[in-house]
């Protein structure tokens, strides 16, 4: 048993722990603008451009703007009056940017002409509810003309609202600001500014996972572009949609060392779906289109569209193809990157899959984030588990794909997941993966994965079926007796009506044995303050938002914190969880509530955070509190990277190398961003303290800090290299079972 603590002050821990145990049911073996002295000629005639009167006065910052989330809405006639005017400054602008930048420059590879096919190859998903605003039959006539005479920065802001994009976040600089003032005071949409691009990326991200459209960032060029590359990879790894726009130096600059050039197209290549340098402006139009498209078909995820200065300064002279303006439509070009190949037919397949989940002893589901790329999945989900009678856990990223107060729920699964989900696995004789990447921290040992259902496979019996919208991803880390290709919830939609109705009694038995054996767990504290422990915090979390858990949502950071909440609260409805699962980006959960709060602004929303993390992002806060967005920020405070140690303590000795945290006075911190701030440090306080911090007004941030133990660990927890069985129980479960 651990009666560790560490020595708050000193950091010193003084350590009375046991070597690692590990426990081994028998029966399972078998089985982020710069205008600096630097700064280009064009840019100080641009400047000089905005101090002439009528600029000076649209310029001028109005208190309400500045203070609230309320928009400047102008009238639609004004809109076009603004645009007049508009052009014959950025007609000049455009053209003094043409006469200060290099001459002679090489362009640099501008496009990846089509999306890797293995994001793309299946058929367009109907997995988000693209926007139908401005898409819809494609006119007679065959050109557009509605774009000519408007600037590149004018048409991006017509190309929003024809996306029907709502929400931009973005933070500006030299090389984007023809397309920020192409945006001002738009009544289109709103825009949030964070205080660091990383901050944009990652609202754009929890804003996308809550509202099931794409989020869209707007940075300017060099460490703008370079500050969204954590959000972006982030996106890739999680599946997440996102549209970013980064300005660039002019097209006859690239490849000088311009100021603030950097390669984003490059530098992006690997953490994108796609990307693409618009060299003219006549290709903008079709550009957005597809970056939209892209991100939001097959497997969702973040595309780039570069922006040169020269191109949204410039002044469109010709009419368009309306196939080229319009949202959705096809170009049927030679090199279409929307190009998808055939589907295979997976009738067959799903014939298969069902017949032999209807002859399974001892099934399970195993949900994935693919279950929740519709609304339809999780409905789905259930019909299938009621159907057949199967248990049902779920990834950290499928959280909510299931109720999980539901007899049938198994909770999480994996590396911190539960005991009893972890056990049914390496037990189940078919195991039915939907929408789920087998990532390492599900799996364990590779090796050692799912004995049973190997063991039945080779007798005909049992298997792993897969549901899997990228065929890279299927036959990647485990091998699928029956992989089903494609859209889960179609092919969900397609098998459900083939299941038979079952009952498994003895299977059922077995894992209501292990779910009262190892419950997830944790030794309460002692009252005294600094040892309220995180799980409490947690719990209470939950029982106080249980009665209305439809209206809320949680974002995380990432560390112990975050597993716990994966653990101690339970998941009800899709799209509460809002995590870095892939990445694991610490400083996501900030940002990311505030992107889901923009989404849901009728909603709960609050970010569980860590110290470590909380402190990666903090100053969005400031964000939230310009703007008048009200999460809630509760922080477990443990003076650690909590995660880490706990490694440090398991497999190198205790010994604490640059994980000890001296943090700021968080509750002072958040005053003086104008934040209501809370601190609890005892369990005896916690109730009232959670009621006032979840009662606070919705429509302001408030933060609450809860000083939590310091040497608390995450069990369960399947140590690197150890199969799923091989689990360390908490220090208080562990008494061998007896083999079933
Ligand atoms: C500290 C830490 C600890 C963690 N511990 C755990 C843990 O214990 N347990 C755990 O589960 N995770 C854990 N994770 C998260 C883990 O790293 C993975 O991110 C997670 O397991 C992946 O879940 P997923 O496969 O459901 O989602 P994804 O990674 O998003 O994969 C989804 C899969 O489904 C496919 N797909 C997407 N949409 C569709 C569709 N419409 N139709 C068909 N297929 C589709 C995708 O191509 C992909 O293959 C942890 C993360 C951190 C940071
Ligand atoms: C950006 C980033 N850097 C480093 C890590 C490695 N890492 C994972 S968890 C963790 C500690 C998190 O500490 P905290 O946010 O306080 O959470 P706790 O574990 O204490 O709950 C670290 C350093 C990471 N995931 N992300
Ligand atoms: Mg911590």
């Amino acid at each position: 048993m651990m009666s560790d603590r560490i020595g708050r002050s000193t950091g010193v821990r003084k350590m009375e722990c046991g070597a690692p145990y590990l426990y081994t049911p028998g029966l399972l073996i078998d089985s982020f603008l710069h205008l600096d002295a630097a700064c280009s000629h064009s840019f100080l005639i641009f400047a000089a451009m905005l101090t002439r009167p009528a600029a000076r006065i649209r310029a001028a910052p109005s208190a309400k703007a500045s203070l609230s989330f309320t928009r400047c809405r102008s009238t639609t006639a004004a809109a076009a009056n603004s645009i007049v005017d508009a052009k014959p400054r950025v007609r000049e602008h455009a053209r003094n940017i043409s006469r200060s930048t290099t001459q002679n420059a090489t362009a640099s590879p501008a496009v990846r002409p089509a999306p890797s096919p293995a994001f793309q190859q299946v058929p367009p998903a109907k997995n988000i509810d693209l926007p139908t605003h401005g898409a819809g039959p494609i006119p007679n006539s065959p050109l557009d003309h509605t774009f000519v005479g408007l600037s590149g920065g004018q048409i991006f802001h017509e190309m929003m609202r024809r996306h029907g994009v709502k929400h931009v976040f973005g933070y500006p600089g030299g090389a984007i600001l023809p397309v920020f003032d192409a945006i001002y005071n738009s009544p289109h949409f709103d825009f949030v500014l964070p205080r660091h691009e990383q901050g944009a990326g990652h609202m754009a991200e929890g804003y996308a996972r809550v509202s099931g459209k794409p989020g869209v960032v707007l940075v300017t060029s060099g460490p703008g572009a370079t500050n969204v590359v954590t959000p972006m990879q982030d996106a890739l790894s999680d599946g997440i949609p996102l549209v970013v726009f980064t300005g660039q130096v002019a097209t006859s600059a690239i490849g000088s060392d311009a100021f603030q050039e950097a390669d984003i197209v490059g530098i992006s290549r690997s953490c994108t779906k796609w990307n693409v340098m618009v060299k003219d402006i006549a290709e903008l139009p079709r550009r957005i289109n597809e970056a939209f498209k892209i991100a939001t078909s097959g497997r969702p995820g973040p595309v780039l569209v570069d922006l040169p200065k020269d191109v949204t300064a410039a002044i469109l002279r010709t009419p368009l193809p309306f196939k080229a303006t319009t949202p959705g439509s096809n170009l049927e070009l030679p090199s279409n990157p929307l190009a998808v190949l055939d589907p295979p037919s997976d009738t067959e397949m799903i014939r298969q899959a069902a017949a032999l989940i209807n002859q399974a002893q001892r099934p399970i589901v195993y949900a994935g984030n693919g279950v929740l790329s519709s609304p339809l999945g999780p409905k789905l989900l259930a019909q299938l588990s009621e159907l057949g009678d199967i248990p049902v856990t779920t990834t950290l990223l499928g959280l909510g794909a299931f109720d999980e107060l539901n007899d049938r729920s198994l909770h999480m699964l994996g590396m911190h997941g539960s005991a009893y989900a972890n056990l049914a696995m390496q037990s189940a004789d078919v195991i039915i993966a939907l929408g789920a990447r087998f990532d390492d921290r599900v799996t364990g040992k590779v090796s050692s994965f799912a004995p049973a259902a190997k063991a039945a496979s080779l007798q005909g019996r049992g298997g792993i079926i897969h549901f899997e919208v990228q065929p890279k991803n299927v036959n990647k880390v485990v091998e699928a007796n029956i992989p089903v290709l494609g859209d889960v919830v179609a092919n969900l939609g397609a098998m459900v009506p083939m299941i038979e109705k079952k009952t498994h009694p003895e299977w059922n038995q077995q894992i209501q044995s292990w779910k009262t054996a190892y419950p997830f767990t944790y030794t309460k504290g002692d009252g005294e303050i600094g040892h309220m422990k995180p799980q409490e915090v947690i719990e209470e979390l939950d029982l106080q938002t249980r009665e209305k858990k439809d209206d809320v949502i949680i974002s995380t950071g990432v560390g112990q914190h975050q597993m716990w909440a994966a653990q101690f609260f339970r998941w009800t409805r899709p799209q509460q969880m809002v995590t870095s699962g892939g990445l694991g980006t610490m400083g996501f959960g900030l940002p990311a509530a505030i992107g889901a709060k923009v989404a849901a602004p009728h909603k709960t929303v609050v970010d569980v955070d860590g110290d470590a993390s909380f402190s990666m992002t903090a100053m969005e806060l400031a964000t939230a509190s310009q703007f008048g967005i009200g999460v809630k920020v509760l922080v477990l405070n443990n003076e650690f990277q909590g995660m880490v140690l706990q490694w440090q303590d398991l497999f190198y000795e205790n010994r604490y190398s640059h994980t000890r945290m001296t943090n700021p006075d968080f509750v002072l911190l958040a005053e003086a961003m104008g934040v209501h701030a809370i601190r609890c440090t005892n369990s005896a306080d916690l109730p009232a303290k959670m009621k006032e911090f979840l009662e606070f007004d919705g429509t302001k941030p408030v933060f609450m800090e809860c000083v939590v133990e310091k040497n608390e660990h995450v069990f369960p927890m399947v140590p690197a290299g150890k199969a799923l069985h091989e689990q360390m129980l908490h220090p208080t479960l562990r008494i061998a079972p007896k083999a079933s």
